[in-house]
């Protein structure tokens, strides 16, 4: 699919088979990757890649909790879904529910224990994905409001919880995570925190973190950016990266 087409311009089956097909490429050289003790870092493409990229480390045998970065739940099957599209799914996916053929991305699956993710930046959901996710006991933080909190204590805090019970960690990082006023470039842009900096400053030097498995950045789209204020954020966020 290129970047001038829109997902709502293909059926939802030419979609799923797009997104299967990328999934398991994906998973394959993640895999690769971090079986080599590689850090992982996947530049994307919508979230539906998450699906890929998790299962790909757990494939690898790593034992990893989540940080999950996004104004969404993202916890979606085809049967909540109005839209269908596979970027509301992975949260589920990685669970273990919805779609086989996103599930079996992972040889053993779930990639992820309730316990095992964390969610952050939460504010634009579906009645159907919180009652899954609260019944699981999923830890999710909300933020409605802009500059309501210290967005860096919490992804600090998350960290910490996510290293009592498991020797690595990885984030998913949803651009759509952080205040539009910075990031609008992207498809589903959600009023409210976080803020760029906070984010920034929790991502500092990670490629150097040795507990850190991996981490993805997702959902940048330069076609509704404009003056290049998203391109320039992410530009800073991979920069934080190395620091
Ligand atoms: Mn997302």
């Amino acid at each position: 699919m290129n970047s001038h087409q829109k997902s709502s311009d293909y059926s939802v089956d030419q979609r799923r088979t797009h997104v299967l097909h990328v999934g398991s490429w994906l998973s394959r050289i993640v895999e690769i990757a971090a079986s080599k003790n590689h850090f992982v870092l996947v530049i994307g493409g919508d979230h539906s890649i998450a699906m890929g990229t998790w299962s790909g480390l757990k494939n690898a045998d790593k034992d990893f909790g989540l940080i999950w970065i996004d104004a969404h739940m993202d916890a979606h099957t085809y049967e909540t879904s109005i839209s269908k599209n596979p970027h509301g799914m992975p949260v589920a996916v990685l669970l273990g529910v919805g779609d086989g053929e996103f599930v079996k991305l992972a040889k053993n699956p779930p990639v992820l224990k309730p316990a095992s993710l964390i969610q952050t930046g939460i504010r634009s959901y579906e009645e159907e994905e919180q009652e899954f996710l609260e019944q699981l006991g999923v830890d999710i933080s909300y933020h409605y409001k802009r500059h309501s909190y210290n967005g860096l204590d919490s992804l600090t805090k998350s960290k910490r919880c996510l290293l009592q019970i498991h020797p690595y960690y990885g984030v998913s990082f949803d651009i759509d995570g952080i205040d539009p006023a910075y990031c609008p470039g992207t498809g589903t842009p959600a009023d409210g925190e976080l803020e760029l900096n906070d984010v920034i400053q929790s991502l500092k030097g990670i490629l150097f973190d040795t507990s850190c498995v991996g981490l993805e950045i997702v959902e940048y789209n330069p076609v509704p950016d404009h003056e290049q204020i998203t391109f320039e954020s992410v530009k800073k966020i991979i920069a934080s990266l190395v620091a």
